[in-house]
């Protein structure tokens, strides 16, 4: 089997590896892709794939094997005797196929890995800025990037915010600083990178299903501070990302950052009143602060919501700790806008506010979304992924109007708001698919709807039993609603 420890660098000698790639979606095509500049023996295994991929990996010389061929550990692959497998982070770890590569010794990367030992392709060494977090992972990573480049750092967001990492490695023109999205299913694969910055931003129930348990889905996120160099970011308020950073093993010189809602300690940051504050990277941190950005400031990204601050702050503490400017960062955030979807404004009338945030696609984001309004009427349901959801409506049922409960398997929802919430009305959503399913939530929730009061559309779940994704469903949310209104603002 060949070394993999020698392949430290893009230059160095790929030639007699057998990479094969397990997934086709956009990280498994990027590895092919990266896997056959580098002219290492590359095999393709797929359950299902685009056929466009297919066709650029037959012109690039790449073979591949689909469909029911793919199932299991087909012949072609111990034939083919791959020192390695780049596995898709959809793919679970208890896949035969990945058994199979565990028991032959065979070494398991993701796509992440593989970027780590390719990154000096260029000149031009980035630093790795890594974040994770059960909610808020993209809106952090977009809001860094902004940062990082406003402070004349050239900075590219990538991972699971939807840019392959290697698309990113492959630039050209490289960049000083790569700001990564990373998953707990990538996480948990991942091996041995060292991050200039990290942060876990929170830590709650999601994916239990895909990783087996939340022990076990902890021990997956936790792993976004190991070796860090410059400074690990926590949640003050998320006692479990404090935790994390406690138990890793980081490079001499790191240093703890919180990031709070309340007034920073000594090495955070956090907000005085209606000011956003450094008390972490400034000299004379024992008894000052740097101002960074106001309420006002941050206002101009979107809805002023709890998390957004959590996110901004999370972000701000990540620049600074490389040096980014206080008015750089408050000129990034002056100048960002919300992605689509994360708790957007997307009709008004008769003082009815009609909210999209089909990204909560768990209990947890849900609840960000639901704290930010006091009488709402909730839009809910969806593919649980193996959590449970009764906390949640436990905690809120106070402020619920009524629950439009969307989702093929709407039983455990409707079972939750029963026993937690019985006071609540609910109505079930029967329509199978697309955009009906949002017509008749938008005229159920339309009913209860008076003068003040939240149409919340904020699932607590994964959109994939009715929708394209979630952005699919919240565009058929919009549409709904300003049909229904006959009018559109945000
Ligand atoms: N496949 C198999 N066998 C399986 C499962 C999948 O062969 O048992 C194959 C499929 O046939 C397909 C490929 O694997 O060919 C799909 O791979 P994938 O699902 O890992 O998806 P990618 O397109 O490579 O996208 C991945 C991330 N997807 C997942 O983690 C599920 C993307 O995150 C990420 O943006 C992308 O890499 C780039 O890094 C998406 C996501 O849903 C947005 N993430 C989850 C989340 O945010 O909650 C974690």
């Amino acid at each position: 089997m060949a070394d993999l420890d020698q392949l430290t660098s893009w230059h160095s000698n790929w030639d007699e590896i057998h990479a094969l790639v397990f997934g086709l979606g956009v990280s498994g095509f990027s590895a092919a892709d990266t896997l056959a500049e580098l002219g290492a023996k590359t095999l393709v295994v797929a359950k299902n794939a685009e056929p466009d991929l297919l066709d650029i990996l037959d012109v690039i010389g790449v073979p591949h094997i689909t469909g029911d061929a793919a199932n299991g550990v087909p012949a072609a692959v111990v034939e083919f005797k791959p020192d390695l497998v780049i596995v898709s982070p959809g793919i679970r770890p208890d896949n035969e196929l990945l058994r199979w590569a565990a028991e032959q010794g065979v070494a398991i990367w993701v796509d992440i890995d593989l970027a780590w030992r390719l990154r000096d392709k260029t000149d031009r060494l980035a630093h790795w800025f890594t974040v994770t977090g059960t909610n808020g992972k993209t809106t952090t990573v977009q809001l860094l990037t902004a940062m990082l480049n406003q402070g004349g750092i050239k900075a590219e967001a990538c991972g699971n915010i939807g840019k392959p990492i290697l698309d990113v490695i492959r630039d050209p023109e490289g960049f000083d600083a790569i700001v990564v999205e990373l998953s707990s299913f990538q996480l948990h694969y991942l091996g041995e990178i060292f991050p200039f910055s990290s942060a876990a931003l929170n830590l709650a129930d999601d994916h239990l299903d895909w990783h087996g348990g939340f022990e076990e889905y902890k021990a997956a996120k936790a792993k976004v501070y190991e070796n860090t160099v410059a400074a690990c970011v926590y949640n003050v308020m998320d006692k479990a990302t404090e935790s994390m950073v406690e138990d890793a093993d980081v490079v001499d010189g790191a240093r703890a950052i919180g990031f709070t809602l309340g007034i920073p300690s000594r090495s955070q940051i956090g907000f005085v009143e209606d000011i956003l504050c450094d008390r972490a990277f400034l000299d004379d941190r024992a008894n000052n602060a740097v101002e960074i950005a106001t309420l006002e400031d941050l206002s101009e990204i979107g809805l002023l919501t709890p998390h957004l601050m959590a996110n901004t702050a999370a972000a701000a503490a990540m620049a600074r700790s490389a040096g980014v400017d206080p008015g750089d960062i408050r000129d990034a955030i002056r100048n960002f806008r919300l992605d689509a979807h994360r708790i957007e404004l997307v009709a008004e009338a008769n003082g009815v506010r009609w909210i999209d945030d089909s990204k909560a696609t768990n209990p947890h984001a849900a609840a960000a979304s639901l704290a930010s309004f006091d009488r709402v009427i909730w839009i809910v349901g969806g593919l649980l992924k193996g959590v449970d959801i009764s906390p949640l409506v436990k905690k809120n049922a106070q402020k619920l109007a009524a629950a439009i409960i969307i989702g093929k398997d709407r039983q455990l929802v409707v079972a939750a708001l029963k026993e937690q919430a019985p006071e609540v009305p609910v109505v079930e959503i029967l329509a199978e698919t697309g955009q009906a399913v949002m017509d008749e939530a938008v005229a159920a929730a339309a009913k209860f709807a008076h003068d003040g009061d939240v149409v919340l559309l904020a699932p607590a779940a994964a959109s994939m039993d009715q929708f394209k994704d979630y952005a699919d469903r919240g565009n058929s949310f919009s549409i709904a609603a300003r049909a229904l209104i006959g009018g559109a603002h945000g």
